[in-house]
């Protein structure tokens, strides 16, 4: 991950802005609104933060996303934005997220992490 506000210690990856929206919750459809987030990959989590400061914050506020990284499944998609550089994450209690970037390589190395982060956590 490029950039100033970029990190990558103790296993965390991340502080940089996605572009995220949750298109299902629990296996119900909920309305896409693509919202600018802060994500921080932990190893078995994905965060989603509204507000830069939350991410050094002891305790995630309300408007912080969790998304569970054991079970899920990521996988590319095209057909469900026109969007450029879409992943979606699918949780094993059925929420879907699309992740969007428009830097193709910055979109593709966070692909590849939380990839990594769901197959380990998979398995452990
Ligand atoms: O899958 P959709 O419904 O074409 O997604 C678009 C809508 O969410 C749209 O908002 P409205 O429902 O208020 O029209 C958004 O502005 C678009 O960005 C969505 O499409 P993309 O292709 O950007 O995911």
């Amino acid at each position: 991950v490029g950039g100033a506000t970029a990190f990558e210690t103790q296993g965390d990856f991340g502080g940089e802005q996605l572009n995220v929206t949750k298109i299902s919750e629990r296996g119900k459809k909920q309305r896409k609104n693509w919202t600018l987030m802060w994500s921080v990959l932990k190893s078995d989590q994905l965060l989603f933060y509204k507000d830069r400061q939350q991410i050094t914050a002891l305790k995630p506020d309300g408007r912080t996303d969790v998304v569970q990284l054991w079970g899920a499944v990521i996988e590319w998609i095209t057909e469900k934005s026109s969007r450029k550089n879409v992943f979606q994450i699918t949780t094993n209690t059925g929420s879907e997220y699309l992740i969007q970037v428009d830097n193709f390589s910055t979109a593709n190395k966070w692909y590849d992490a939380i990839k990594r982060a769901i197959d380990s956590s998979t398995k452990a």
